[in-house]
């Protein structure tokens, strides 16, 4: 089956992809083994890129910006419409790879797709709409206007757990910008990469435009360090955890480059006395356990008012409970494997800090064994979605971490100020949620002097995960502070150029100054 999921995708005779190889996922005599989470085995092997190679995709990418900046912006649009086309009508087979490849269930795999149509059709529209402001000169006879001008060849760098859909925010937008994307995928997904690339290649090759859509698989060492120096490189968008961010940026501010940034995240959902609390439920689930907790918008914290916390706990536990968890690409599966056995042991060491700050596990709390699912799943990683109750009146700093696993503490509060002080006291600061009934928790929360959420993405009634396209995405403080995907994010993969223009005979001066 797997077989001919890779034939259709044009996998099995690509020249990087080694079918039938039998190595795991550590690199290996320039090959890394792509594996199913689910199962533990190998899909296929992946030639990586060598610093030599990565030199000369640098110098196509360069080429290819000088001529396809000069591709006017609509017909830019076009281009990506048909990789749009394209893109829907592989979203099954894409969607079918993502899940193989990191483990998330199908649903979600071609949810995940379906994000890179969303925004490539976004960027369609956008691409006739790179507008600049003009604005009123001080001096008679002149005019002056910003206009956006393409940046160059970008670096995408992106993570496991988003494998199709965050290459799309970027390399849609940045296409119609007139810049190229070098696309350095995780080394855990590189066949959605090359699949997912390889649409867009191909589209926009047949189209008769070459290199605009570029990709370097390798280590970090040898990849990644190369690119985050390249001055050639003007704008990096990187996506991973806080530590890898922070590295980036300053590399990246070393050479004075631009960074885009979407980091870790350590989002909380308040729940309000008056809340629908069927509604919260469904939210807070969705959001905890979904995708294995391997979002960057996974709900990793519940505040909860102490009235409703004793009845709410009892219906999470058995929501819990029925969660059915196994085989990502079998109907009904709702939670998949954790990524790999590093990612379990953090889920555990996780547990084992919480139980020992004096956290109190009301649900899961470890791993699933393998006589507990199917033969073939044997291989996997499979963990129980997991509750912590964290302990009143002491510190506990396991739930300042991000732990990329399906664990949530839960914390009550009294009154809604204190629980907005308890949401804001983490260093992430991504995406955040309100359930409540009543107006004014809910403007509280999104006052606009600032002293509500403090998070990049904020939601009312709806859980953390799950972004639509149209909004900016991102977070502050360790998240970064970059925003991808809609509104104006546009402007990141663009420079800005402020134009005056003396249409008159008159030597003026600005701010008055009279130099005659
Ligand atoms: C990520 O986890 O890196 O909002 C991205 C969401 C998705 C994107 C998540 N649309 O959950």
């Amino acid at each position: 089956m797997a077989r001919d999921l890779l034939d259709r995708l044009g996998l099995t005779n690509h020249h990087r992809v080694i079918a039938g190889y039998a190595g795991g996922p550590e690199p290996r005599d320039g090959i890394v083994g792509s594996v199913n989470p689910a199962t533990g085995k190998t899909i296929a092997g992946v030639r990586l890129d060598t610093a030599d190679s990565y030199e000369e995709t640098i110098q196509r990418a360069t080429a290819a910006f000088k001529r396809w900046r000069a591709v006017p912006a609509p017909k830019r649009g076009e281009v990506v419409r048909a990789i749009g086309d394209e893109l829907r009508a592989r979203k099954e087979d894409l969607g079918r790879l993502v899940s193989l490849e990191v483990g998330k269930i199908l649903a979600e795999g071609i949810g995940e797709v379906q994000e890179t149509v969303d925004i490539a059709d976004f960027a369609v529209g956008l691409s006739r709409q790179l507008y600049g402001l003009t604005m009123p000169s001080e001096r008679p006879q002149h005019a002056m206007r910003e206009q956006w001008l393409p940046l160059g060849p970008i670096g995408v760098i992106t993570a496991f757990n988003f494998p199709n859909a965050v290459w799309g925010w970027n390399a849609m937008l940045a296409a119609v910008c007139g810049d190229v994307t070098v696309w350095k995928p995780s080394l855990l997904a590189p066949l959605t990469a090359i699949a997912t690339n390889e649409v867009a290649r191909v589209v926009a090759a047949s189209m008769g435009h070459q290199g605009i859509f570029e990709l370097v698989i390798g280590t970090d060492e040898e990849i990644g360090e190369r690119m985050i120096a390249d001055k050639r490189v003007p704008l990096i968008s990187a996506t991973g955890s806080c530590r890898m961010g922070r590295h980036v940026s300053q590399q990246v501010a070393a050479r004075l480059g631009r960074c885009l940034l979407e980091l870790g995240g350590n989002n909380a959902v308040i729940v309000e006395p008056d809340a629908d609390l069927d509604l919260a439920l469904k939210g807070v689930v969705f959001g905890s356990v979904g995708t294995c907790g391997q979002r960057c918008t996974t709900t990793r914290r519940l505040i909860i008012h102490e009235s409703i916390a004793d009845a709410f706990y009892e219906k999470l536990a058995k929501a819990y409970e029925t969660v059915k968890i196994g085989d990502p690409l079998a109907p009904g599966t709702l939670v998949g494997p954790l990524i790999n056995e590093r990612a379990a042991e953090g889920f555990e060491r996780a547990i084992a800090a919480a139980k020992d700050q004096g956290g109190q596990v009301l649900a899961g709390g470890n791993r699933v064994s393998s006589g507990e699912v199917a033969s073939e799943l044997s291989g996997g990683t499979y963990v129980r979605p997991t509750v912590v109750r964290a302990p009143a009146g002491k510190p506990f700093p396991v739930a300042q971490e991000e732990t990329f696993a399906p664990i949530l503490y839960v914390f009550t509060y009294r009154t809604l100020d204190e629980a907005i002080e308890l949401h804001n006291s983490v260093d992430q600061g991504l995406s955040s949620a309100i359930y409540t009934g009543s107006v004014r928790s809910a403007e509280r929360f999104l006052d606009p002097s600032g002293s509500g959420s403090d998070c990049g993405l904020a939601y009312v009634n709806l859980g953390t995960s799950g972004a639509e396209i149209g909004g900016a995405f991102g977070g502050e403080k360790d998240t970064g502070g970059g925003r991808e995907s809609g509104s104006d994010s546009w402007k990141a993969y663009m420079r800005r150029q402020t134009c005056t223009i003396n249409f008159g005979e008159t030597f003026a001066l600005a701010q008055g100054i009279r130099f005659e």
